[in-house]
């Protein structure tokens, strides 16, 4: 009986001296296992007397319950001293401030291009695309190119070699309209046009917008009138706009507008060319199998990066194709 208690208080001391979740399971192996010196105190039971057998056994057995039970007891406290430690080093601070997203934002050309598509949506037209690898039809000779034009020179437009080519402008987007639907039409189509050429006002990629109506009684005068909604909307106030004759070989008459231009100093002010436009030269119509004496049309275009150097005062085309983040931010 002596040796019960022995061995209890010695596992109970053991037990509350335990530090560790390993070594309290030596611990039970050590006292309650198969051969653990608890159970092999019952082995003992055999060879004692009947009556010293039955209290021998029960001093056992209720050690064994209270070895369990400090082992249990001890097992949730370092659980929860892990636990506690857990919770303190790892916690997370939700009051910290976050890492934070960077926000994109458009391109300003982009933005410039849904700007004008919006005025001209509002006016009433659709907005239509098409193909940029075209064919000399589409490109010049359903828009009245002469064949020795300059503008089909190699030097002006990109060639494939096989009789395709990189559009120059958006004009056969609305001949491809014409013929599709015939008239009336009243579109703008946007979209990129390529040209050899690079210099501080040209990159060989450029955007456009072109316009087109067609009707049965369409003027100059209605042309003019679009226009100058255009301009007032797009610069947010009312500018002074004139008609400059010009040439074209799709439109005929044609004309340049220019806008009065007050910025900076006086080198900058003046009248400033912002886009071309013309009445739809009949040749046109009848490539586009429309019928030219019942049907008459006007048409502008006009280039993005132009309008958008304009709006935010841009010195250099090319910065809008280097991509720097420096420039690009700024129109965030
Ligand atoms: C400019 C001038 C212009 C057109 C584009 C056009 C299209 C068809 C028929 C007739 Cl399908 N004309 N487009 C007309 C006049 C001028 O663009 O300076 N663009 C950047």
């Amino acid at each position: 009986m002596e040796s019960v208690d022995q061995i209890l208080k010695q596992a109970l001391v053991a037990i509350a001296a335990c530090e560790e979740l390993s070594a309290l399971d030596e611990l039970r192996v050590q006292y309650l296992g198969k051969k653990g010196q608890v159970t092999s105190l019952l082995k003992t039971l055999g060879s004692m007397e009947a009556e010293l057998r039955k209290e021998f056994g029960q001093a056992v057995n209720r050690a064994k319950g209270e070895l369990a039970e400090a082992l249990s007891a001890r097992k949730r406290e370092l659980e929860d001293a892990v636990l506690n430690s857990r919770l303190a080093t790892e916690s997370i601070d939700v009051t910290l401030p976050g890492r934070g997203q960077e926000r994109g934002g458009l391109h300003p050309v982009t933005h410039t291009s849904q700007r004008i598509n919006d005025i001209f949506s509002r006016l009433g037209y659709d907005i239509a695309t098409g193909p940029e690898v075209e064919d000399d039809y589409y490109n010049f000779e359903a828009l009245n190119f002469s064949p020795d034009h300059p503008a089909r020179a190699m030097h002006d437009t990109f060639y494939f070699g096989d009789g395709r080519l990189l559009r120059t402008h958006t004009s056969p987007v609305q001949v491809r309209v014409m013929q599709q639907q015939g008239a009336p039409v009243r579109i703008i189509a946007p979209g990129r046009v390529f040209r050899s050429d690079s210099d501080q006002t040209h990159t060989p990629m450029f955007h456009q917008v072109e316009g087109l109506l067609v009707g049965e009684t369409v003027t100059m005068a209605d042309l003019k009138g679009v226009l100058q909604a255009f301009v007032n909307a797009f610069f947010e106030t009312s500018l002074a706009m004139r008609f400059r004759p010009s040439y074209f070989p799709f439109t005929e008459p044609s004309a340049e507008v220019d806008i009065a231009w007050h910025r900076g100093d006086d080198k900058e002010s003046g009248w400033l060319e912002i886009l071309g436009c013309g009445m739809v030269h009949p040749n046109v119509l009848k490539s586009c199998g429309i019928d030219s004496e019942k049907y008459i049309g006007y048409a502008f275009g006009m280039g993005v990066e132009r309008l958008a150097m304009l709006r935010y005062g841009v010195a250099d085309i090319r910065q809008f194709f280097e991509n720097d983040v420096r420039f690009l931010r700024q129109f965030h």
